[in-house]
Formats: C-alpha cells, sequence, structure tokens
C-alpha cells in the first residue's frame, strides 16, 4: 500500500493531474474534430432519400434540417409502411418499388416505424 505522509500529499498530487487534464482539453479543442463523433448522417439537400431493404431503413436515423423532404423507397419485394410513433405521417401499405415522402416543417424528433414489421424503426431528426 501507499502511504501519504502529510495531510496535504495527496491534494497536491490530485492538484497536478487536474492541470494536466486541462491543457489536454484546450489542446484537443483547438483542433476542432469533435463533429465527427455523432453517427447519424448530415444531408443538407431538400430531398433525402431513406431505402426500405432487408426488413431495415437505410439509414435508419437522417439528421435534416426544417423543410426538407424525406423519400423512401421500398426496394424489397414485400409491403412495409412508414409510419410515425406520434401519428403526424403514415405511408400506409407501401409495395415494392413503391415511394412515399413527407416534408417536415417542424423542428423535433420523429421515431417511426414499420406498422407490417414492427421490429423496423428510423428517427427523422429535424433542426432549424
Ligand atoms: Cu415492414
Amino acid at each position: 500500500m501507499i502511504r501519504f505522509r502529510g495531510p496535504g500529499s495527496p491534494l497536491a498530487a490530485l492538484a497536478i493531474i487536474g492541470i494536466a487534464a486541462v491543457g489536454a482539453c484546450g489542446k484537443m479543442g483547438s483542433t476542432g474534430n469533435i463533429s465527427s463523433v455523432t453517427p447519424a448522417i448530415v444531408q443538407p439537400a431538400t430531398t433525402v432519400g431513406v431505402s426500405i431493404s432487408g426488413f431495415a431503413f437505410h439509414p435508419a436515423t437522417v439528421k435534416i434540417e426544417v423543410g426538407t423532404t424525406v423519400k423512401w423507397t421500398n426496394h424489397q419485394n414485400v409491403t412495409h409502411t412508414v409510419t410515425a410513433n406520434g401519428g403526424s405521417f403514415n405511408s400506409g401499405d407501401l409495395a415494392p418499388g413503391h415511394s412515399f415522402s413527407h416534408t417536415f416543417k417542424r423542428v423535433g424528433k420523429f421515431p417511426y416505424h414499420c406498422m407490417i414489421h414492427t421490429f423496423m424503426k428510423g428517427t427523422v431528426i429535424v433542426s432549424q
């Protein structure tokens, strides 16, 4: 076991670690590559495509700006639906090869699913 002789010793050691950590953070911030962490796809286009295949939405999460249209296309030989969990949009039965579009006019997070295969889930994140 390590024994601390003086009452100030452990605190002094912590203070030194703290200064080192602050120094490291400051250095990282100046390089400015924090945005590369996010897994969601950012697309500034006015229409963003989501493909349905393999019983999944691709990409499952889209980040868009207000006024952007999302167009889902069913590329699978099975009927699916694109149905907002909160009911704000619903494609109804989307036969193979068919598309459904919805324009997002409000900021928010819109999770959706397929009514036929409820394990199929996606999210549209709308920002200003
Ligand atoms: Cu489905």
